[in-house]
């Protein structure tokens, strides 16, 4: 038995990030299209209207689910392609591309696990108050529903919300992803909002099918004081509460952490809980999607640089890091599955994201050979393997992402596919890390991946 026996093996995409056809299919505006049409809002102008084209054309994506050996695949249900406005009226082509997508994982054997709210919101709940408003959290409820009731006997694994935290104080703080607002009570009252809707979400889909397996995604830091000074420490506990308590404690505790209330204001926090019941949020759920990505060293800052939390200043990391300057840091990996594992030592964690951004290119060879996420991918899982040692239930490992897509801010510069992906003619090719992902899962499971033994290559 290997160190990661009983792991399942998986990667991920999103639907903004990599379907392209924005106006096609029924499908409705989001406050990524409204976002990306507004000048400098990303690197060069991109916007996800073509991306990787996986709407008009996902064979190239289901190869390589397959030739990967993927046991697991981890993809996102628009909204916007389900539901189409204020009148609740589903739309059959949007549902019929999902069925189609998850068809094909059944006949050949891939489990999936559908994302409902990966970022993209509908543009019309945008104008009606997006995620500070409760009517929001009833749209959803009724998008999981329709969901939940038309894929269900293809899907039996779902993500309520992906990264609340991002979608909350990038979306409404440092304004840096859609609906692009800069304003801290807002950033606030969206994420309460966002947890309150996932546990409306999660009665919600197992009143349509008990035996459905349920959790959310959160995105936690590994955070280390610059000193032991009494400033830095407290600049540390205040990075601690934005980025990470107050999503897990109030997730898995059901109460906002103490020191909430002195660091948004009491004002500010009444306004935010406004109708929401947070002992409510904290609906059992059979595991825990953790994206691990950041590790950061903290100190305090009167004039703090950080462009989320008050006062504090992360400090430049030393290599190795990726492209857009993120620690490679696998120990951090480790002790943040840790810290879940005593918070919840009974849940199962899965981890629905982890990979590495960099500025990816085709050699001469016209191969993408990208040691440094070879490199990662070697790390990370040994670091998993670690936090299995020492007692964490890891479940699933999701590689994000399956290929190359439209990052975000930082548009099609950024990549973070284990296939290259070539934007003009939309072709996917493997990047030496697919095969070494590859190989990784031949290990564990030959019955996945047949290993060719003369030059240990998977076959
Ligand atoms: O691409 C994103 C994804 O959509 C959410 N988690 C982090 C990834 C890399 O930035």
């Amino acid at each position: 038995m290997t160190k990661l026996a009983g792991v399942r093996w998986g990667s991920a995409t999103a639907a903004y990030q990599i379907e392209g056809a924005v106006t096609d299919g029924g499908r409705v505006a989001t406050i990524w299209d409204e976002f990306t049409a507004r000048p400098g809002t990303t690197t060069r102008g991109d916007t996800g209207a073509q991306a990787c084209g996986a709407y008009d054309d996902p064979e190239a994506m289901l190869d390589a689910i397959e030739w990967l050996g993927l046991e697991t695949y981890r993809f996102s249900i628009a909204w916007s392609r389900i539901i189409t406005g204020p009148d609740g009226r589903s739309n059959p082509e949007g549902i019929a591309y999902y069925r189609r997508i998850l068809q094909v994982l059944r006949d050949r054997g891939v489990t999936p696990t559908a994302t409902l709210y990966h970022w993209d919101l509908p543009q019309w709940l945008q104008e009606r108050g997006g995620w500070t408003d409760l009517a929001t959290t009833d749209a959803f409820v009724h998008f999981a529903n329709v969901a939940a009731r038309e894929l269900g006997d293809l899907v039996n694994d779902w993500i309520t919300v992906n990264e609340p935290f991002c979608a909350a104080f990038h979306g409404h703080l440092s304004g840096l992803h859609a609906p692009g607002i800069q304003d801290e009570p807002t950033a606030l009252r969206a994420a309460l909002v966002q947890l309150h809707t996932h546990g409306e979400a999660v009665r919600a889909l197992r009143a349509v099918n008990p035996d459905f397996r349920i959790g959310l995604a959160l995105n936690l830091s590994d955070l280390a004081p610059a000193t032991e000074h009494p400033e830095d420490l407290e600049a540390l506990r205040r990075a601690d509460l934005v980025e990470n308590r107050l999503f897990l404690h109030t997730v898995l505790q059901g109460r906002l952490p103490e020191d909430t209330a002195a660091y948004f204001g009491v004002d500010v926090l009444s306004g935010a809980v406004e109708g929401i019941d947070v002992s409510r949020i904290a609906e059992p759920l059979d595991f825990i999607g953790i994206n691990y990505y950041e590790h950061n060293v903290i100190r305090a800052a009167e004039a703090g640089t950080d462009v989320i939390v008050r006062g504090i200043e992360k400090l430049p990391v030393p290599e190795p890091r990726s492209a857009n300057g993120v620690a490679v840091r696998p120990d951090g990996f480790t002790r943040v599955l840790l810290r879940v594992a005593a918070l919840a030592p009974e849940l199962p964690i899965w981890v629905t994201e982890n990979g590495i951004g960099l500025w990816d290119y085709l050699g001469p060879d016209g191969m993408c050979n990208d040691v440094e996420r070879v490199a990662f991918i070697d790390g990370y899982l040994d670091a998993l393997a670690d936090a299995i040692a020492s007692g964490a239930r890891i479940e699933s490992y999701y590689f994000w992402a399956l290929m190359d897509n439209f990052e975000w801010a930082h548009g099609y510069q950024l990549r973070y596919g284990l296939f290259y992906t070539d934007y003009p003619t939309g072709r996917i090719m493997p990047k030496a890390s697919a095969d070494r992902y590859r190989v990784r899962i031949a290990e564990e499971r030959p019955d996945l991946v047949e290993i060719d033994r003369r030059d240990g290559a998977a076959a």
